[in-house]
């Protein structure tokens, strides 16, 4: 039985999926969107289900730090569940982004419904439309077929359109110029660490704890998601000066702790990172340059030296949790292509 095959593939594919999605906005226009509403004002909502919820969280700060927009992400079940939370009275002004990668998330469509039955409009985005593409007249499909269960490029090339589609209203010609460098950096970056994750998965840990601030805090929980999804193990995500808080107390020689380690945070965050080495944890770092303390303790690190905004950077540091949820199921023996208890879609 060839386990995994297909997971890693969508993995490794990313380069050139990024490229074609790329290409794809490229040509897109929303000034649809930015019709009615200013999209440096609006209250921009995203809403999403397990990846795509983390994807929401990513697109909130996104927006926020492109547009200097406000914008926030909930689960779809909050508003479901909650809507006078997600919803204070007398607020009436927002914009909701509906992203599902399948379009058949039973969650996101009740939110698409219960949006359509208020005359809001919004926009849908997805991978595979289904019912997601026929609820709403703004709608942005990515030209992008992944077939595993759980969610790797349709991540990464979701982000990076969202990311696309603010950078774009805002005008910010470099930044789309860096995102067009992605694919290209992403391919080298590959070609040298991908090995050196496969390698490092074969340590036996019992838990794992990833930590990120601002936009690299969902890419933290989605890397946890990873994790947990692709080897059936148990990985929490925090704040990264919040995991001294308390959740600390698990760190031992069992532990991995991963930092996602952003350069304008990092006299701050590193810091968290050897402490947890000296409490005898395992440490694993993502970064874009490393400083020799974290040269020196990191147990593996993967240094990405982009030549980008660090906004640009977010997508490329989840890559690496995806390898490591990846080969970490492989070595257990499990079949990352067909996770325990999951399916590609939720329906309830
Ligand atoms: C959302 C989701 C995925 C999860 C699994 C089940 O799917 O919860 O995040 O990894 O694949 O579905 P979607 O709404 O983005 O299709």
């Amino acid at each position: 039985m060839t386990r995994g095959v297909k997971t890693i593939a969508e993995i490794l594919h990313q380069p050139e999926v990024w490229r074609r999605c790329l290409g794809q906005m490229k040509d897109a226009n929303f000034s649809a969107l930015t019709a009615r509403y200013d999209p440096r004002t609006v209250p921009w909502l995203f809403v999403g289900c397990g990846t795509s919820y983390y994807l929401a969280q990513a697109a909130a700060a996104s927006f926020t730090e492109l547009l200097g927009a406000p914008a926030f992400a909930v689960p779809a079940s909050e508003i479901l569940l909650r809507p006078e939370l997600v919803f204070p009275t007398g607020v009436q002004d927002y914009f909701p982004v509906l992203i599902s990668r399948s379009g058949h998330t039973s969650e996101v469509l009740q939110v698409a419904a219960y949006l359509v039955a208020q005359g809001r409009e919004f926009l849908g985005v997805t991978c595979d439309g289904h019912e997601l593409a026929q609820a709403t007249s703004h709608l942005l499909k990515l030209n992008l077929v992944e077939q595993s269960t759980v969610m790797t490029s349709s991540f990464t090339s979701m982000l990076l359109a969202l990311q696309y589609i603010a950078a774009q209203v805002a005008g910010n010609q470099k930044f789309l110029e860096d995102l067009h460098e992605l694919p290209t950096h992403l391919s080298a970056l590959l070609g040298c660490y991908a090995p050196a994750v496969e390698a490092f998965a074969r340590h036996d840990w019992e838990n794992f704890a990833f930590l990120g601030q601002g936009a690299l805090y969902p890419i933290a929980s989605e890397t946890a998601l990873k994790v947990m999804e692709s080897s059936s193990s148990y990985a929490q995500f925090f704040h990264t000066l919040e995991f001294r808080h308390g959740p600390k107390s698990v760190v031992g020689p069992a532990t991995l702790v991963g930092g996602l380690l952003s350069q304008s945070g990092l006299e701050s965050e590193l810091p968290v990172l050897l402490e947890m080495k000296e409490l005898g944890s395992q440490i694993y770092a993502v970064v874009n340059e490393a400083p020799d303390s974290l040269r020196e303790a990191a147990d593996l690190l993967i240094e990405l030296k982009l030549p980008v905004a660090e906004l640009a950077r977010i997508a490329v540091y989840v890559v690496w949790g995806q390898l490591l949820g990846t080969y970490r199921g492989l070595e257990k023996g499990l079949d990352p292509d067909n996770p325990k208890n999951l399916s590609r879609v939720v329906t309830i």
